[in-house]
């Protein structure tokens, strides 16, 4: 997102490490106005500052409040190897063609730090490594109290104030962390591949429920069309009010960019309804309470770790041995000695 030419070895820094010395240095404003004009050093030094939940986050995400503009933000799930990384990368490709400037950021819930499949989306994403309007970061959420809950929207908002107009959120969709991606996106795009996740197992995943978009990548594959028709299918059968968004289907075979435009246009007419419904609207401030309520926690957490140092929790574990006041007497004196 910056005004100078990159060399590769930049990018590699820019999108993935620590800025260096001369980023650490900066005040948290200077880091923020220069976020604001698309530097990508100061974009990473920010995010990172994210990952490892700095001190100097409360006073970052109060210089960003009043900058941010609103990017849709596209949450991008579905099962390890089904073509998420090769898709993202072909949704950056027209979104850029449609001039829109693009994020993407590649967290991994499973594991506190960055793992080894995500060397492999850094050179899928090559392709972008000189564009601009392009900005590509893998997030762990190491140290973060609160968790990727916490630490995604505000690595969503540094990207926002950057300049993008659109994020990509990649996850690997293991577990709860599909359902989790639901709730901090605008839309979210399930990806399925013929063989891998067909449309029952989607079903008893949950993820019925929490796709705004479906794809059935890999459509060069056999059993792509029965797997689309079956989600279809299923999808007739949930039932939705009038006014009600109806998840479409779509085919696409990412590594060739085959179905992508279509892709764009229904991640578009999601974005219109979102704007119509007012449903946009009420997703963003239920991500903002969960968001509040995460920060709050972790607040929480941490005091109560204090806490163990000093008399007051020790003295109300005894009691609890001892019988004389029970555990939830005890837990709220301790909240209230907070
Ligand atoms: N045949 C076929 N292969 C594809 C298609 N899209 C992606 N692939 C291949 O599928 C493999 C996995 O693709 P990725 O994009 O890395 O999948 P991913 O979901 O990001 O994988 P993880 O991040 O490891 O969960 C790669 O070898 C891709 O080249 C497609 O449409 N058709
Ligand atoms: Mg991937």
């Amino acid at each position: 997102l910056s005004g100078a030419a990159r060399s590769p070895a930049d990018m590699v820094t820019a999108e993935y490490g620590p800025a260096g010395a001369v980023g650490a240095s900066r005040s948290p404003a200077e880091l923020v106005g220069a976020a604001r004009t698309r530097q990508p050093r100061a974009v990473a030094r920010l995010i990172s500052l994210v990952e490892d939940a700095s001190p100097q986050l409360r006073e970052v995400m109060a210089l960003l409040a009043p900058h941010t503009r609103g990017a849709q933000v596209i949450g991008l799930t579905g099962a390890p190897g089904v073509g998420k990384s090769t898709a993202t990368s072909a949704l950056v490709t027209a979104y850029r063609a449609r001039g829109l400037r693009v994020g993407v950021l590649a967290v991994d819930p499973s594991s506190p730090f960055s793992g080894g499949a995500l060397l492999g989306d850094r050179v899928r994403m090559q392709d972008h490594a000189l564009d601009e309007g392009v900005y590509i970061r893998s997030m762990a959420s190491r140290g973060h109290l609160g968790g990727l809950a916490a630490s995604t929207p505000q690595a969503l908002r540094v990207l926002d104030v950057a300049g993008c107009d659109v994020i990509v959120v990649e996850t690997v969709g293991v577990g709860q962390a599909e359902v989790d991606i639901a709730g901090l996106a605008d839309t979210t795009l399930v990806l399925l591949a013929p063989g891998m996740g067909d449309g029952i197992q989607a079903a008893k995943a949950g993820i019925l429920e929490i796709a705004d978009v479906f794809v059935v990548n890999k459509a060069d594959r056999e059993g792509a069309d029965s797997t689309a028709r079956e989600l279809r299918q299923m999808l007739t059968m949930a039932p939705r009010g009038p006014g009600e968004w109806r998840p479409p289907v779509v085919k696409t075979v990412a590594a060739r960019s085959e179905g992508t435009e279509e892709l764009v246009d229904a991640l578009s007419a999601h974005a219109t309804w979102l704007a119509d419904s007012g449903e946009g609207r009420r997703r963003r401030t239920a991500r903002a309470a969960d968001e509040i309520v995460a920060i709050a926690l972790a607040g929480l957490r941490e005091k109560i770790g204090d806490l163990r140092g000093g008399s007051a929790l020790p003295d109300l574990a005894e009691a609890v041995v001892a019988g004389t006041t029970d555990p939830y007497t005890a837990a709220d004196r301790l909240v209230g000695a907070l």
